[in-house]
């Protein structure tokens, strides 16, 4: 398992004591059909096929005592080192890594093979990090292993490869123009006491797009200004602004 050639655009190797965690993810919805397309390979070995003796041993205690268990490097070396090639980027999901964030899916995506790496117990030895290229978290808070991070890590790169999702569909995402989207409507026209608002029925694509842009600023604004730093802006964009953080009257 794990040589074979691939024709994907994004291959990625992962490494697991619980392999069983990828099933259904891997088989269900947009990245399932990217990978029985062939468009993306993802190939889960179990780590435990490394581990040591008759039991398979993959942890110990900590030296210097302490609780919990750590991972033993050979079982991590044995698994990992055959599944690096020329380009490869082995990745290994820790608390301690540095932040998931859009910009650096965009990149992991382009970059044609992965080995990620997932940690069970307190984490690896500190000689088998030298076996990652970079290290990832996916925010701050603790989870019982890299499993989850490491689906995480797929299904955000995964629908980044080319042909996954409709071609323009991540130019508008949250994120890729650094502002959150506004609302989202849908039929029917009039909900409850709630209706939608008529310029999206109002056939003005110029009209929409504008009040879309606003509505993006408003809810940005709102929800996590923090962005609005970093933000690409045009002039109106930051006339807009001044109305909405009630300077003036808001635009309709
Ligand atoms: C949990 C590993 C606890 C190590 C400060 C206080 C991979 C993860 C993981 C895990 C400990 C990621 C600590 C977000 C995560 C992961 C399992 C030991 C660490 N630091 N991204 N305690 N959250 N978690 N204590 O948990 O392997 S990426």
């Amino acid at each position: 398992m794990g040589s074979e050639p691939s024709g994907a655009l994004l291959q990625i190797d992962v490494v697991t004591l619980f392999p069983e965690l990828f099933d259904a993810p891997l088989h269900t919805s947009v990245i399932g059909r990217a990978v029985e397309r062939g468009i993306l390979s993802v190939m889960v070995h179990d780590l435990r096929a490394h581990g040591i003796g008759r039991h398979r041993v993959v942890d110990d205690a900590p030296y210097g005592g302490g609780a919990g268990m750590v991972m033993r490097p050979e079982p991590l070396f044995a698994a990992i080192e055959p599944l690096r090639a020329d380009g490869t980027q082995v990745i290994l999901l820790d608390p301690a890594g540095e932040r998931l964030t859009d910009p650096l899916a965009r990149e992991l995506a382009a970059a044609g093979h992965l080995v990620l790496v997932c940690g069970r117990y307190e984490g690896i030895d500190e000689r088998a990090r030298a076996l990652a290229d970079r290290e990832l978290s996916i925010g701050d808070y603790v989870l019982t292993g890299g499993e989850l991070p490491a689906l995480v890590l797929i299904d955000a790169l995964g629908r980044l490869v080319p042909g996954v999702i409709e071609a323009d569909s991540h130019e508008s995402d949250s994120f890729a123009d650094g502002l959150l989207e506004g609302p989202h409507y849908t039929r029917p026209e009039q909900f409850r006491d709630a209706s939608v608002p008529p310029v999206l029925l109002s056939g003005h694509h110029g009209e929409v797009a504008r009040w879309r842009r606003v509505e993006a600023l408003r809810r940005t604004l709102a929800r996590r200004p923090d962005l609005l730093a970093t933000a690409p802006l045009t002039d109106q964009d930051r006339a807009d602004l001044r109305l909405l953080s009630g300077e003036e009257d808001p635009p309709a």
